[in-house]
């Protein structure tokens, strides 16, 4: 067993610590090994554009490399460490969609029939199926457009609330339709708490529950939880600080939250090695029966150049090494996720950045990707920056100009 320690002191407050365990002996992948100098260097700059800290950690065979810079507490000045817990985002939505193919592959929901067959209010739209709110093609408005156009207030009206599904899907409904069902990609918060309103509804069960029964237990998910409404994160976690519209003022903490206006589509809590575990397990075929696994890894592109891609609930990412990678990424205030593994479970990367509305950090975590998965240092080599670069330039609705 080799391990390595190594701490490096950056100019300034930053510290950034590598923590590196190789068995000997260990089976290694086809992949190019890691570039740790690449990870490094992203969170380099991402700190240098605004993130308090960051993490990263990357599980390729027996290896693990736990890479961590800055601050996960400004205040307490307490450093990073890549176990630390956050909240995921979006990254919850792969975990909903587990619970979704579950309850499709036990027969009770088919893919292609209409929503509204399972849902206690009907959507507007008969033609809206399952699969089109899992692929992001209902043409639902994303009501978080009006809710967070000013970021800070927007992000303080909702800090404390609770919401009903049905409050959310109004606010989504009150808006004319972005397409006709089905027929265009337009990703929206909207489908995913229609999909934990029609779980509950169906089974009668709540989500909570569900994410514990059918993922958490089963994989031994110690550092994942969905606490919703409830704000606080337990055990060792990094704070999130979400920066203002007006970029002189400070950052905000916006650790304590319901997350209630996301709930199913984005209110988990985990950490980089759960988040493995959960991936790991995703494409391997433990959560969900292959027919329906199949389904998740039906990718389709959605950015111009054709580098990424989202099947149902999943995302995909060809990198500039050719490697393609599942998982997804996640934006909630104060955090920035990614999350991806490749196509065998074998290799697997999370970065997280404690800071959000910066949207040029989390075009540079992206860099962590090509570092992880292609062995680059993505701030170095243009190839992998323009890769990387492509980051944030999807998703956000059309049109939409979020302040
Ligand atoms: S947005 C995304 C990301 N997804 C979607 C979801 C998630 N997160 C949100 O909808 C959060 C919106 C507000 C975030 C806030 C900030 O940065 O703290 N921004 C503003 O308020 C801007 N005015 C598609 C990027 C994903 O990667 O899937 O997570």
């Amino acid at each position: 067993m080799r391990i390595e320690n190594v701490s490096i002191a950056l100019a300034g407050t930053a510290m950034m610590t590598v923590l590196a365990v190789t068995p000997a002996g260990a089976a290694t992948t086809p992949l190019p090994s890691p570039s740790i100098a690449g990870v490094l260097a992203v969170q380099k700059q991402a700190m240098a554009n605004g993130a308090p800290g960051a993490l990263t950690r990357i599980d390729s065979g027996a290896s693990s490399y736990r890479i961590a810079s800055g601050k996960a507490d400004t205040a307490a000045g307490t450093a990073m460490d890549a176990d630390r817990r956050f909240r995921v985002g979006s990254v919850s939505k792969s975990f909903t969609t587990v619970v979704l193919m579950q309850l499709v592959a036990e027969g009770r929901v088919d893919l292609d029939a209409p929503a509204n067959d399972y849902l206690p209010k009907p959507l507007p739209d008969d033609r809206i199926t399952v699969r089109h709110l899992l692929s992001h093609r209902s043409g639902l408005w994303d009501y978080t457009n009006d809710m967070f156009f000013h970021t800070v207030p927007g992000f303080e009206a909702v800090r404390n609330k609770v919401f009903s599904y049905q409050e959310l899907i109004d606010l989504s409904t009150a808006h004319q339709p972005t397409s006709v069902p089905g027929t265009a990609y337009g990703y929206s918060n909207t489908n995913f708490v229609v999909l934990g309103q029609l779980i509950e509804h169906l089974t009668g069960v709540p989500m909570a529950t569900h994410y514990e029964e059918r993922i958490f237990q089963p994989l031994g998910l110690r550092n994942t939880s969905y606490v919703h409404p409830r704000t606080e994160i337990s055990g060792s976690f990094s704070r999130g600080y979400v920066r203002e519209d007006d970029t002189t003022l400070p950052l905000v903490d916006s650790t304590e939250q319901t997350v209630s206006w996301a709930q199913s589509a984005g209110a988990v809590i985990s950490n980089s090695a759960d988040l493995h575990r959960f991936f790991a397990a995703v494409v391997s075929g433990k959560l969900v029966p292959q027919p329906q696994l199949q389904e998740m890894m039906s990718m389709v592109p959605v950015n111009a150049d054709g580098t990424q891609f989202y099947g149902l609930g999943l995302r995909a990412r060809a990198l500039s090494c050719g490697v393609k990678v599942y998982g997804h990424t996640g934006t909630v205030q104060g955090y920035y996720t990614y999350a991806f593994t490749t196509a065998d479970g074998k290799r697997s990367m999370t970065s997280m950045a404690n800071t959000s509305n910066n949207g040029s950090v989390n075009t540079v975590l992206a860099g962590t990707l090509e570092a992880a998965f292609c062995g680059v240092n993505p701030v170095k080599s243009s190839k992998a920056a323009r890769s990387a670069g492509e980051a944030f330039t999807e998703d956000i609705a059309p049109d939409i100009e979020r302040h």
